[in-house]
């Protein structure tokens, strides 16, 4: 069933646990843009950061024995030194990230709290055909069907010096699942151990497509600088893998060709 919901609606929230009585919440509810979080601090905090707690004191006040899972982030990372794990401090970068970083310990504090089964992962990006089109991944291969099918002849990008940890999601999603499906909770870093730069996905995504050198058709807009930037990530996911027996398997090459192929066939149905 598809309810409506608001996660800045106290009363709302309250309203749809209390009659389905879930057995688990899988709360991946954000404004998850990282560069809008600077044109929107306040709306990003009250959505990403009180959200969280809206839910928390909803299972709380429930009485149910509902198991609950995060969506924390590597951007709580933010500036630290790779690879970041468990263990590494946050030194975040951005409103987005705050906000994530108070979602993350007041997940932590109802589990220590109240004995709530609620953990938070920590996932680093992770992408695949329908991640949203204003992220950097998708730009670019929806950018290059784009390019291909004749609609546009440029494609407008900022920081291209910046490296991600890019892993693909349905697997990411499988590792959401898994820590729900434990005997206690607990929070998990989720990431490749690779990183690569949004100019190596450019070459690789070009190249691949078949439009040969990127550097003509891509052109920097400053207006996708961010205040401050996370200029690398690489996670380091090695507590899952022994907690969980969960291991990254499609590595980046593989993940830009699924995002390429399907993006082609969205506008080049003959590909
Ligand atoms: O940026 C650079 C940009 O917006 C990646 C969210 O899901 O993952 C995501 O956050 C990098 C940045 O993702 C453009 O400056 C260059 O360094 O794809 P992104 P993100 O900020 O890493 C984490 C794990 C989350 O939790 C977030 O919710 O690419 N970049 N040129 C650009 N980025 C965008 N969006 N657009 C550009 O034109």
């Amino acid at each position: 069933f598809l309810h409506y919901g608001d996660l800045t609606d106290t009363g709302n929230i309250e309203k749809l646990i209390n009659p389905i009585k879930p057995d688990e919440i899988y709360h991946l509810g954000a404004q998850s843009h990282v560069r809008v979080s600077f044109d929107m601090p306040e709306y990003t905090a009250n959505v990403d950061a009180l959200g969280t707690l809206r839910i928390l004191e909803a299972i709380k006040d429930s009485g149910l024995p509902i198991k609950f899972y995060n969506a924390a982030s590597s951007e709580m990372f933010g500036s630290s030194a790779p690879p970041q794990n468990e263990k590494t401090l946050f030194h975040p970068r951005s409103p987005y990230a705050v906000s994530k970083i108070i979602s993350y310990y007041t997940t932590q504090n109802y589990r220590e709290a109240y004995d709530i089964f609620a953990c938070s992962g920590i996932l680093f990006n992770h992408e695949g055909p329908r991640r949203g089109e204003s992220f950097v991944t998708r730009k670019i291969t929806l950018g290059i069907s784009r390019i291909k099918a004749g609609l546009d002849q440029k494609l407008y990008l900022g920081n291209l010096e910046a490296k991600r940890d890019w892993g693909f999601a349905p697997e990411y999603v499988e590792a959401m699942w898994l820590m729900l499906q434990q005997p206690s909770p607990d929070d998990l870093v989720i990431a490749t151990g690779e990183t690569h730069s949004v100019k190596d996905f450019l070459g690789e995504s070009f190249n691949y497509a078949g439009l040969g050198d990127w550097q003509k058709y891509v052109e920097i807009d400053p207006r996708y600088y961010r205040p401050a930037e996370v200029e690398v990530l690489v996670g380091d996911s090695s507590k899952a893998k022994e907690k969980l027996g969960w291991e990254a398997k499609t590595k980046f090459n593989d993940l830009v060709k699924i995002m390429v192929d399907a993006d082609l066939k969205q506008h080049n149905p003959k590909v």
